[in-house]
């Protein structure tokens, strides 16, 4: 298919860990996926007795499920029973970490790390399974912190954007980790070309599948510390309106002290802007990162110097200017020509801005030269 070779057949590890996150999610209060999903999220992996064999819901969805896979009788549990305090995939990762009572939240960079390195979704559906994700870098805000209302003027998110107690009324701190993609996904992305990889494009969306996954892990982790916590980006009443968020992951970290943003639109950290974010808000009184700027491109040269700039002409459709982006055009190249390309598997979206640039996996220096990392 576009003189790509097929991606590799489904194993039986990958199903195990389908079943896994979705019996995850079906017991997740509040989360009722529908029982096709199993089938919808691994339909990349183009095994075709699960692709061609339709996908009933309800009861039905179950027993077609648990044929497909050759399971007699597939049982899942109501979903409007919960399985408190059973075993989850990650409980004992849960159980092996406690926070400490001074606010200090090394245990949360502590299971992140581990939960990353541990858990079997990390890994794409693809040949050899690579890893996706690197252990991610973990920074704190305080709900209170007055950058919140700044994020609600027009020109910096919007008022759409909810304060953190709007989510969680006892809101005391923010919790957000960046991602980063593991070299193996950014080393090997083309250099040239208009198109990414499979392995990044199928990284992009298993990927993002994980930081769901991980997500609600650190929910979970929270909860059995005795603490509310919400995920805004996962949950129901979340809205992305004309592009502006009701909760901008990317500002959050901004605020939590993680990386400011460069002038291709990612956030840059001292891992550098290859990666993904993902937070969380919860009551549990944490103790705020530092934040080493004040200036939102204090980590990319070119605002002040002019230097750099390489991801200008990397941006495949110059959806990246110096004199701002072009949104409509970067969505216009994932969905429709990455989109196409990859329409078999289901991927879209371009990773250029992520990849082969001096910000990529580090925090470029002041008079960074136009030179490429990894
Ligand atoms: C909408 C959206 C898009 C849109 C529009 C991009 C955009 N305008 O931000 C489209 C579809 C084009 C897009 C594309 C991509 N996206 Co996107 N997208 C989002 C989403 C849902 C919201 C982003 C957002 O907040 N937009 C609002 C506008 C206002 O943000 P902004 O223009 O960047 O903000 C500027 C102003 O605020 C200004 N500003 C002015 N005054 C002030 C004052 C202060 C104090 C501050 C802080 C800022 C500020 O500075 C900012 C930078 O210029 C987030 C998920 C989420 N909920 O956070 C993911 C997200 C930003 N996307 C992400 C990624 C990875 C991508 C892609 C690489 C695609 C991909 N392969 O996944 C491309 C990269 C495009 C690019 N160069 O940025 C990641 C970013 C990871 C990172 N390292 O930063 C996010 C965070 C998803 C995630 N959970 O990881 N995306
Ligand atoms: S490539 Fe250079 S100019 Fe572009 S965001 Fe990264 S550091 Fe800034
Ligand atoms: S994701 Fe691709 S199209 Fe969009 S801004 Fe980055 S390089 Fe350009």
């Amino acid at each position: 298919m576009n003189g790509l070779p097929p991606p590799q057949m489904l194993d039986r590890i990958s199903v195990v860990a389908a079943i896994a996150e979705y019996l995850l999610e079906a017991n997740y209060r509040g989360y009722q996926p529908d029982t096709r999903k199993v089938l919808v999220v691994r339909k990349s992996d183009r095994t075709a007795s699960l692709r061609e064999a339709g996908a009933p819901g309800g009861k039905a969805g179950q027993q077609h499920l648990g044929q497909a896979l050759g399971v007699e009788r597939l049982r899942l549990r109501p979903l409007d029973q919960r399985l408190e305090g059973t075993v989850t995939a990650y409980g004992d990762l849960i159980a092996r970490h406690h926070r400490s009572a001074d606010g200090n939240p090394a245990w949360l960079s502590a299971f992140l790390a581990d939960f990353v390195a541990a858990d079997p979704r990390n890994a794409l559906p693809e040949a050899g399974h690579p890893a996706i994700w690197e252990a991610p870098l973990v920074g704190i805000a305080s709900a209170d912190d007055a950058l919140w209302q700044t994020l609600r003027q027009p020109e910096v998110v919007g008022p759409m954007h909810r304060l953190p107690t709007e989510w969680l009324p006892q809101a005391k701190s923010v919790i957000v980790y960046f991602l980063p993609y593991t070299a193996t996904l950014r080393c090997g992305y083309p250099k040239r070309g208009p198109l990414p990889s499979l392995e990044w494009a199928s990284g992009r969306k298993h990927g993002e599948v994980f930081n769901n996954v991980t997500r609600r892990a650190l929910l979970r982790l929270l909860e059995a510390q005795g603490a509310r916590a919400v995920a805004p980006s996962i949950e129901e009443d979340y809205r992305a309106i004309n592009m502006r968020p009701s909760w901008s992951e990317r500002h959050a970290a901004f605020v939590a002290g993680i990386g400011t943003f460069g002038i291709h639109g990612a956030l840059i950290t001292e891992k550098g802007c290859s990666g993904r974010i993902g937070s969380v808000i919860t009551d549990l009184e944490l103790a705020p990162t530092p934040r080493p700027y004040t200036g939102i491109y204090d980590y990319c040269p070119y605002p002040d110097s002019g230097k750099c700039g390489a991801c200008i002409p990397r941006c495949p459709v110059n959806a990246i200017a110096a004199a701002g982006r072009n949104d409509r055009q970067c969505i216009e190249h994932g969905r429709d020509t990455v989109g196409d390309h990859f329409r078999p598997w289901g991927y879209h979206s371009c990773g250029h801005c992520l990849t082969w640039l001096p910000c990529v996996d580090r925090t470029p220096p002041r008079t960074a030269q136009q030179q490429t990392h990894s």
